[in-house]
């Protein structure tokens, strides 16, 4: 596997901390005490102390081949030499087109084609407003309404955080959020804790549907949108026959079902997508993150058939929305360049193999101190942490020192949460769950 190498030259001098307003970190406490890093190759940040911090979390999600690689750099470099930027509002050019091909091949069904966005964020409000035209198109423009639940993450633009469950990210934003249902969300200790994979308890959760349905009216709901796997909010695996549930209720319904595989999509339960995965077909796909490696920002929303083909009976402008940089040509040189190499690795495979070996590594923290359940699919898995009286401090706390002894970890709450680049080696789980264990050990 070919890196880019560490640039062997001395560090710019230290840059102020002041003007950059940083997105969801306690801004104060970070800059009094900050943690910067300077590099990254393979599975390794590298701080600017020089220590060499191993990468548990794929960057946030998205690094899923890992870091630094040489392949992605060149493509990006190629294409800004070659067409820099292009606008794909009435023009064209060939690297969109082509990455939209690529892509598809990947998505189950007749999930085949794609609107590209540059975040996952923006990949959701897209689906949304897709499924809110499509209704109104076919002749039903009361379905406005949308159900999400409890703890999702959705991103954070106005439609995301309206159907995301996530209450304090809602919070000042009532007037621009309205219309959605929450159901609860499928996290359950008594039950389930401990759960190897996905938990046998819980799929009658999904009848909550049938209760939103029956109290607001399936004429006025467009869609239901879920995480497969929740991620941000601490990898929560869904109940065997959950989802499948869902669509089922979907479908006497009339109700369009998204899956946002922002954190699912692109390998990391072993296959492209958590649909072909638990065997569940939405009507709409959202991603983002490892569509490029995280290397250069871009979403994408794949939509079935029968959507785009209901939007192509219009003439003209069939939909009125699209982003300044939608099918960006260097995002499309980046996310083709990812592409080969999940391919030429076969990353996807590899992680099926990982998959056991990771959940034994996993499981291996039961019983260690402080760690009330372990969850594990694919290469994610999160470690429930008891909170302390100040929820969230313990999970914060097993970040830093997870970072000193040369470990990044993602702290969701009181849950670690992990979810490594694909290309992890054996003998690198060992070092994430024993250097897991050892930290939990010192708290
Ligand atoms: N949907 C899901 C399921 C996500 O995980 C988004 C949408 C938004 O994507 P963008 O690219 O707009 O960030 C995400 C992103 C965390 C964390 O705390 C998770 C995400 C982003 C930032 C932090 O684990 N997921
Ligand atoms: N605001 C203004 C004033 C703009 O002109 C544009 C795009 O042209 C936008 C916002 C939207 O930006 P983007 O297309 O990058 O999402």
């Amino acid at each position: 596997m070919s890196e880019v190498a560490v640039p062997t030259e001395s560090p710019a001098p230290a840059p102020d901390l002041e003007a950059f307003w940083m997105p969801f970190t306690a801004n104060q406490q970070f800059k009094t005490n900050p943690r910067m890093l300077v590099a990254a190759a393979g599975m390794y940040y590298t701080a600017n102390d020089g220590r060499k911090i191993l990468d548990g979390t794929a960057g946030l999600w998205c690094v899923n081949v890992g870091h630094g690689r040489r392949e992605i750099a060149e493509a990006v470099h190629q294409q800004l030499l070659q067409l820099d930027y292009a606008s794909s509002f009435q023009m064209g050019h060939g690297g969109a087109f082509q990455f939209a091909e690529r892509l598809v091949k990947l998505l189950p069904g007749d999930l085949n084609h794609v609107f590209f966005t540059n975040s996952g964020s923006e990949a959701v409000d897209t689906a949304l407003k897709l499924a809110i035209a499509y209704h109104a198109l076919g002749g039903e423009p009361s379905r406005q309404r949308f159900v999400g639940r409890e703890r999702a993450y959705h991103g954070v633009n106005l439609g995301g955080i309206a159907v995301g469950g996530i209450a304090s990210n809602r919070r000042f934003f009532s007037a621009l959020t309205p219309g959605v249902d929450h159901l609860g969300h499928t996290h359950n200790l008594e039950h389930n804790a401990f759960s190897r994979g996905q938990p046998q308890w819980g799929a009658s959760l999904a009848d909550e549907l049938e209760a939103v349905v029956a109290k607001r009216g399936a004429e006025t709901i467009a869609a239901v949108i879920v995480e497969p796997i929740y991620g941000a909010t601490g990898v929560l695996v869904p109940p065997v026959g959950y989802l499948q549930r869902l669509r089922e209720i979907c479908d006497r319904h009339g109700i369009l079902l998204i899956f946002d595989e922002v954190i699912t999509g692109f390998g990391r339960l072993g296959v492209p997508f958590a649909a072909e995965y638990f065997g569940v077909m939405p009507d709409i796909i959202t991603a983002a993150k490892g569509i490029t490696n995280g290397n250069i920002p871009m979403g994408a929303v794949f939509v079935r058939q029968g959507i785009y083909d209901r939007f192509m009976e219009a003439s003209g402008i069939e939909f009125a929305h699209g982003y300044t940089y939608s099918g960006h040509p260097v995002a499309c040189a980046a996310g083709l360049a990812t592409l080969d190499i999940y391919e030429a690795e076969g990353l996807f495979n590899r992680v099926q193999t990982l998959a056991a070996p990771w959940e034994a590594a996993a499981h291996s923290l039961k019983g260690a101190r402080h760690v009330i359940d372990v969850r594990n699919l694919g290469l994610l898995a999160g470690i429930e942490l008891e909170p302390t009286e100040k929820p969230g401090a313990r999970g914060f706390e097993v970040f830093l020192r997870c970072f000193e002894q040369g470990l990044f970890v993602r702290a969701a709450g009181d849950t670690i949460a992990l979810s490594p680049p694909l290309i992890i080696e054996p003998s690198q789980i060992d070092q994430i769950f024993s250097t897991l264990a050892n930290v939990l050990n010192q708290l």
